[in-house]
């Protein structure tokens, strides 16, 4: 919470009074808790329903990615929602062609191994059927009075924004799912993008299939990702 009243300069500029909740140790435990139930309940989903979504929901989601923090708060990134389902046909079909040769050709061995668990291939049914999808694209520099300035940690800030973005999603009781089409240029291209953007990731939102099966995983134990010094 800000004081818009509570206010000191700092080089010349306002910096306003900062409030957060307090909570008991008791009380911290049970919110950190709930949200790690909540997070451990989201799976990625590649089985959409056409069922419509109040763009409400998607304008609140793409509000809490862009509170995401950014150097220098430059908040480098554009989302792009579509809905037109002439855009999203265009989509599928330049992104089946480049997965495609992917899985073809592109893609090692080992990786194809690697993914043969998640049962995925280079049909992408999800990019017509889900009602939305969100093309994600990081902005490297912006212009200035025609000048270039690029902007600063790009790809950590948008990383950072996806992850809020997708947490956003799981919280509103939707699905989605990380699609990386490679390359992805074709987003660029169908989108008519400026040239200080690139494609970072695109995001179908929906509801999942009304029976989805995800593939039986787990996560890694703390021991493995967890060193306490
Ligand atoms: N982009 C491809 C392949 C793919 C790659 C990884 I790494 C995955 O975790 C899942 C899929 C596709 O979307 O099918």
């Amino acid at each position: 919470m800000i004081d818009p009243k509570d206010t000191i300069e700092v080089n010349g500029y306002t910096h306003q009074r900062y409030y957060q909740d307090f909570y008991s140790n008791e009380e911290m435990i049970e919110r950190s808790k709930a949200l790690l139930e909540l997070s451990l309940n989201r799976r990625s989903v590649r089985d959409y329903s056409d069922k419509e979504v109040p763009y409400e929901v998607i304008e609140n989601i793409l509000k809490t990615a862009s509170s995401a923090p950014s150097g220098a708060n430059k908040q480098p990134w554009t989302f792009c929602v579509v809905k037109d389902p002439e855009i999203k046909r265009k989509i599928r079909e330049a992104a089946e062609k480049e997965e495609k040769q992917s899985y073809e050709s592109r893609m090692s061995e080992r990786w194809l191994k690697d993914l043969e668990h998640l049962g995925t291939d280079h049909h992408k049914p999800f990019l017509e059927t889900a009602p939305y999808l969100i093309i994600v694209f990081k902005r490297v520099f912006e212009m200035e009075n025609g000048e270039k300035h690029n902007n600063y940690y790009v790809n950590e800030s948008v990383g950072l924004a996806c992850g809020m973005l997708i947490s956003a999603i799981h919280n509103a009781g939707l699905v989605t799912l990380t699609h990386t089409p490679s390359p992805m240029n074709f987003l660029h291209n169908i989108l008519e993008r400026p040239g200080n953007e690139r494609p970072f990731l695109l995001l179908p939102i929906g509801y999942p299939a009304e029976k989805t099966y995800v593939p039986s995983i787990s996560k890694k134990s703390t021991d493995d990702y967890i060193k306490i010094y």
